[in-house]
């Protein structure tokens, strides 16, 4: 794309450039200030071009935040464009497709997920184009924002919820009236006053990806892991034209629609409003995922829940802890009777997919406390455990237990808790890797018959000894591929559970052929050691399966 080399000082050096310098650069014949000529930008750019850009976690995710300030961009909006990227995409081929629509102002969304990538991007984008505006805004940028390397390659920060700012703040870039502060605060935004983004959802993301819908944003609990606490109330959008927004995307044909509204069961009748809605138009194809808060479920929503047929509810519920020290210690009022009674229920009373969490790590927590929690949890017997390891969220207020609970946390994204007081890092590990193989293994429903009767009544310990023996054996907790998991969790409890050993095999033979994999189960190396156990063993497995058939 260019033949200039590439020089990273130029982008400092753009830096110190004053702001109207470069606003003339841009706004007046394009050419570069003379103080940049030698550096002669070989990027064209189109007057009062916008592009709206982040990159996703994965493809499925769909931008929710870059609509938002799409939506919003009024006058604008005819020149602006949103650019969607996913984190493998390589830093210079971002920049190169930012590049060709020739934009003089570029917004960035950044997050947790792509700070280290969207800092390499600015960073380039800089050095190829610095008379580009470049703004930043989201989440990461919007707390400690001085500290940030990728600050200092940006024109602009616009921290919180920029829906109007952003609107604001490229006027004032394109009518040469920028202002003087890097870091910009947006003012508190009324939802009444914003354009819904849902029309700018396309027909290909309709089909391919999740639909992210908000019916109220904010949260008014103050759990101290998570940056929503600093929200002062949860603030509903209107609801009469906010459903409205979502018929016409079913009308379109959407069918995935995934609620990010923190606490979706905190007004029960706006809750049961939407249920409604929903149930009013169910088709097989319908998915809806909530956020709830698990000892909030009045009798009048348990009515609705009941009602919606199978493998259309998703709940995401937030447990976290069940220590209720650690509770108090994060600041986290939840009524742990009435959580557990309400899983329980809602497994027993709907066939809502249950997706639990449960955060490790946090200031207060011992390995026994979260073996506590985990076991009560197991008991509700939710289809998933989503088991987090506590992150340092930039302005989170769990970092005023830092000292206290001797947190430390890694420096770099994710930001994950190393060690604290009363857990070293060894044991973080082992939990780490727990959660990782629980996924593999709890998460993916793939061992249905067979966890149960491994776990049996002491779920924590002898998961934990069944992770501590694939890892001692595989090294690996990642790419582990099927077959040889069925083969592994078959060998590990011959090595750890030996009594166990035969029933479990019966049952793995159930998961297995509900895999649908290949290769006859008799194939499979279930005992470690034992080569003529094996061959025993196979002919005995195909005999019983003759039997069968
Ligand atoms: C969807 C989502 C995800 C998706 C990813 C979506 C994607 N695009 O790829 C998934 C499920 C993968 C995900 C994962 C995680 N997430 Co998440 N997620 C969300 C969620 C629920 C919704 C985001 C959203 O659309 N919000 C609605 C829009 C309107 O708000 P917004 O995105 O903040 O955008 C506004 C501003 O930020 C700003 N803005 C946004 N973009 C831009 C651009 C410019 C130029 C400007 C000026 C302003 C600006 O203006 C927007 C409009 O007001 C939020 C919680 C929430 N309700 O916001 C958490 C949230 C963003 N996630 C969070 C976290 C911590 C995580 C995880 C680390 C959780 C974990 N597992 O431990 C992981 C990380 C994943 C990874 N791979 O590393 C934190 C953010 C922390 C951070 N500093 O970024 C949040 C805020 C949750 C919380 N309350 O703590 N997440
Ligand atoms: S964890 Fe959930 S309930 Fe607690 S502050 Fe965050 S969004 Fe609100």
């Amino acid at each position: 794309m260019s033949s200039q080399p590439v020089d990273s000082s130029l982008a400092i050096k753009h830096i110190n450039v004053t702001e109207s310098d470069l606003s003339l650069a841009n706004k007046v014949d394009l050419s570069p200030p003379a103080s940049l000529e030698q550096h002669e930008s070989p990027v064209s750019v189109e007057s009062d071009k916008i592009v709206l850009a982040t990159i996703n976690a994965k493809y499925i995710h769909a931008s929710l935040g870059l609509r938002y300030l799409y939506a919003n961009l009024k006058e604008l909006q005819a020149n602006c464009e949103i650019k969607e990227f996913v984190i493998q995409t390589r830093a210079i081929d971002i920049v190169e497709q930012i590049l060709a629509a020739k934009p003089s102002i570029v917004g960035f969304g950044v997050y947790i997920w792509n700070i280290v990538e969207t800092t390499n991007v600015v960073s380039l984008l800089k050095v190829i184009a610095p008379e580009i505006k470049v703004v930043l805004g989201g989440p990461e940028v919007s707390y400690e924002t001085e500290q940030q390397t990728i600050v200092e390659y940006a024109d602009y920060v616009l921290t919180g919820a920029a829906d109007i700012s952003f609107y604001q703040l490229c006027r004032d870039i394109i009518n040469r009236t920028e202002p003087e502060q890097k870091i910009l605060k947006s003012k508190p935004v009324a939802l009444t006053e914003l354009e819904y983004p849902y029309q700018y959802y396309s027909d290909e993301d309709l089909q391919n990806r999740l639909l992210y819908v908000e019916a109220s944003r904010g949260c008014p609990f103050k759990c101290e892991f998570c940056l929503s606490s600093l929200d002062t109330a949860s603030n509903p959008f209107e609801l009469e034209s906010f459903l409205a927004q979502m018929d016409i995307l079913y009308q379109r044909g959407a069918r995935n629609f995934k609620f990010i509204d923190r606490t979706f069961n905190l007004n029960i009748a706006t809750s049961i409003k939407i249920m409604q809605f929903f149930l009013d138009r169910m088709t097989d194809d319908l998915y809806l995922h909530f956020e709830v808060v698990p000892d909030h479920l009045p009798r009048k929503l348990k009515e609705f829940l009941a009602q919606f047929p199978d493998d259309c509810l998703q709940f995401e519920v937030g447990i976290q802890t069940f220590e209720p020290q650690v509770q108090a210690n994060i600041n986290r009022k939840q009524n742990n009777a009435k959580s557990k009674d309400n899983l329980i229920w809602l497994r027993q009373n709907t066939s809502a997919h249950i997706h639990a969490d449960l955060i490790f790590g946090l200031p207060g927590e011992t390995l026994e406390s979260f073996r506590d929690s985990f076991n009560q949890l197991y008991q509700c017997k939710p289809q998933e455990i989503q088991l987090g390891i506590l992150k340092r969220l930039k302005g989170s207020p769990i970092i005023r237990h830092t000292q206290a609970f001797d947190l430390r946390f890694n420096p770099l994204p994710p930001f994950n808790i190393l060690s604290t007081n009363l857990v070293d890092f060894a044991t973080m590990q082992l939990v780490n890797r727990f959660a990782r193989y629980w996924d593999m293994i709890g998460n993916s429903g793939r061992f249905k018959h067979s966890l149960p009767q491994i776990l049996s009544d002491n779920p924590f310990d002898e998961f934990m000894a069944l992770s501590n023996w694939l890892f001692d054996e595989t090294g690996q907790t990642h790419q582990i591929n099927l077959k040889r998991l069925y083969e592994l969790i078959s060998q590990a409890t011959e090595a750890l559970f030996p009594t166990k050993h035969q029933a479990v095999i019966s049952a793995i033979e159930q998961d297995y052929a509900a895999s649908k994999l290949k290769s006859h189960f008799s194939t499979l190396k279930v005992f470690a050691e034992d080569k003529s156990e094996i061959k025993t063993q196979s002919k005995l497995l195909q005999r019983q399966q003759r039997h069968k058939s």
